[in-house]
């Protein structure tokens, strides 16, 4: 039992109030020619390394590893002497086994009816023209090249120039400020930036180049800034700008891809965390590699020759660079590279791209399928979408009923949908259903995946029995794990490997359920402690998101002087919903049935929208500074700072019962 004195040390970590008994079993066609099988966990479980040490097998090296895994915790070296070149696996070797003529990218501008197609032949020569355009401005391996693009063509060509001369990229999403921008050009230390004029951005031209004069005239260490033409829009020039068509159309086609070392860097990718400096993520090439390409094709059955594989994130984030570049490239897919928004120039936008290049596998997140719900489901019933074979999602927990509303309105009801959970920290997926082979419920990210010991731990680092909650560790390293934040070895060590001794700790709160399956619950800074009971914001959003009439919800706890702290829910209404005066009662008494009288909200507030990051993540922070009625903190990360007026304008006619 719990103890009943708020703020008090609890027996139980995180409470397990959500049950699911809907499971999906795999199609048996899928399951009976699924590249994965269930032998794979047996393989990985009797012999951990020799199982990671097949996956390495499928890239192309130029020398073999003598040491498998070299383990100084919490420092870990893969394939160790074992040397390659990224480039070389993604591109050149699908041109030399016959494949050039294969597209590798349909690329999908936003402005409606501008595509381009890209195979991997056509990849060749771009990637070979632009590491020798590189070279040209002296960028040599090691050195940091700092990339802020829209989503064209010439980022994934960026990125793998870079990974071919061994130069270490960082990508900084479009939609970053100037500040933003400056910080991390200097604490990588980066001599040259790749940018374009601009983007397309909701149906207009959107400037990238002025956000960029701004950063690299505070940053004397960028040497050069080689600007794309995409928009055409004028651009002010300084000294150190040369044109990507001046640099890089001359260069000679031909480019020699030298082996790296397995353990050399290939990109630092910042995450900002909760507070403080962002953290540069540090990647390195063989583990990272080997664990990226083999994660794409076993959780997403990518067959290669048929599939059109669409990821539709954006590169700037680091599902993007192991999805959209290197796993899908390294394993020779066919991939859709969208530049826009799902809305413009329509909210059918998606379901017309995968009709239109016949997507079989699509990779999106729980943000935009909920979006999709809210919009309504006479939208997607529009296209035909049965060339989709396997859905897939990422980013946060997907709520039970908008991951029931993808595999209905989506999946046709015949797509496995496969919840992914990683982090830009681990590189790769690490716990996930297998499409061929996993049962999977609703909400779960189910098990580890072959070759992951990951485990959910309470505060004195026990494992917690099935039906318990608590913490989410990695036990064993694994080949795409970080390395080090860049630059800070002793934040490394402090954020990730303090906390619990021997573990990685991620973060992130979970629950096994009474089989043993794993559901994510949400970032352990969101857990709200009610009454002596630390309850998950995940559970009661799912539970607020299983009524009929809501679309999207965000809860936090907000101090209260009777239980310590008492829920507070933000709730986006589904298209066909009312708002009425007795919604937030029957809310309230919707998630008291589905999960106790505990997770009873005390506040129900109908937003028009909820304060995102830009890859799609609830900002509860924020939301928390609005329930307490404090100012707001940072809001630089917000996708659009405007609509936290809006909510806050919601709050004079909060409902608060009992
Ligand atoms: C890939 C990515 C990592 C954090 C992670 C967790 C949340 C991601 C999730 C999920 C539940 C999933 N997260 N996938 N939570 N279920 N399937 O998103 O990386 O941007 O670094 O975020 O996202 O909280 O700790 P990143």
């Amino acid at each position: 039992m719990a103890s009943e004195t708020p703020g008090h040390e609890t027996q139980e970590t995180l409470s397990n109030l959500l049950s699911e008994n809907r499971r999906f079993a795999p199609p048996a066609d899928l399951a009976a020619g699924a590249n994965v099988t269930a032998a794979a966990y047996e393989e990985a479980e009797e012999d951990r390394l020799g199982f990671w040490e097949r996956a390495a097998e499928r890239l192309t090296w130029a020398e073999r590893w003598d040491t498998t895994l070299e383990w100084n915790p919490p420092f870990a070296k893969w394939f160790v002497g074992g040397k390659l070149n990224v480039a070389y696996n993604c591109v050149d070797r699908h041109v030399e086994a016959g494949r050039g003529d294969k597209v590798a990218y349909h690329w999908e501008g936003e402005p409606e009816g501008d595509s381009r197609t890209i195979t991997y032949a056509d990849l060749q020569r771009e990637v070979s023209k632009t590491a020798n355009a590189l070279e040209e401005l002296g960028v040599r391996k090691g050195d940091r090249v700092a990339i802020y693009m829209p989503m064209i063509p010439e980022l994934p060509i960026s990125l793998l120039a870079c990974a071919r001369i061994g130069a270490i990229h960082s990508v900084v999403f479009g939609g970053f400020s100037a500040s933003a921008l400056k910080s991390r050009i200097d604490d990588a230390d980066a001599k040259v930036v790749i940018t374009a004029d601009g983007g397309y951005r909701r149906g207009a031209p959107s400037a990238l180049k002025p956000t960029v004069d701004e950063a690299v005239s505070e940053c004397p260490g960028v040497e050069h800034v080689v600007v794309v033409r995409r928009t055409g829009q004028d651009v002010a020039t300084t000294d150190k700008d040369v044109w990507w068509h001046d640099l890089v159309d001359r260069q000679s086609e031909q480019h020699t891809a030298v082996p790296h070392d397995a353990e050399d860097p290939l990109y630092i990718l910042y995450t900002s965390g909760t507070t403080g400096k962002p953290k540069g993520i540090l990647h390195t090439t063989g583990g990272y590699l080997t664990q990226t390409s083999w994660t794409h094709q076993a959780v997403f059955d990518l067959k290669p020759e048929t599939d059109v594989y669409w990821c539709t994130a954006d590169i700037g984030w680091v599902t993007g660079h192991s999805y959209i570049v290197y796993g899908p490239l390294a394993n020779g897919a066919t991939s859709v590279l969208y530049e826009g928004t799902p809305d413009t120039p329509h909210r059918g936008r998606f379901w017309e791209v995968v009709q239109k290049y016949g997507v079989t596998i699509l990779y999106t997140a729980p943000t935009a399928i909920r979006t999709f719900m809210k919009w309504g489901d006479d939208i997607p019933a529009k296209f035909d979408m049965s060339s989709l074979r396997v859905l897939g999602s990422v980013g946060e927990p997907i709520n039970p009923e908008a991951y029931v509303w993808y595999r209905e309105h989506i999946g046709g009801d015949r797509c496995p949908v496969v919840d992914t959970w990683w982090q830009t920290e681990t590189g790769a997926i690490m716990i996930s259903p297998l499409p061929g082979v996993t049962s999977a419920k609703p909400g779960a990210a189910m098990r580890p995946l072959p070759g992951i010991v990951a485990d959910v731990v309470d505060d004195q680092a026990n494992s917690v029995p099935n039906g318990g909650g608590g913490f989410l560790v990695v036990r064993e390293p694994w080949p795409s794990m970080l390395r080090t934040i860049w630059g800070d070895d002793q934040r490394y060590i402090d954020t990730y490997w303090s906390r619990f001794e021997g573990m990685y700790f991620a973060g992130d709160g979970a629950k096994r359920d009474d089989d043993g399956d794993i559901w994510l619950l949400g970032r352990v800074d969101d857990v709200m402690l009610v009454s002596g009971h630390n309850i998950s914001t995940t559970e009661v959003e799912s539970a607020l998101v299983s009524h009929p009439k809501v679309a999207e919800a965000a809860v936090v706890g907000a101090t209260d002087p009777v239980t310590g702290q008492a829920i507070v829910s933000f709730v986006i209404l589904r298209g066909s919903a009312e708002e009425s005066d007795d919604i937030a009662t029957e809310l309230r008494t919707h998630v008291a049935k589905t999960l106790g009288p505990i997770a009873k909200p005390r506040q129900i507030l109908i937003v028009p929208e909820l304060p995102k990051t830009r890859s799609g993540k609830i900002m509860r922070r924020l939301l928390r500074d609005v329930a307490e009625n404090r100012s707001l903190g940072d809001v630089t990360t917000l996708t659009d700072s405007s609509v936290m007026n809006l909510i806050s304008d919601k709050l004079p006619s909060a409902k608060s019962e009992d």
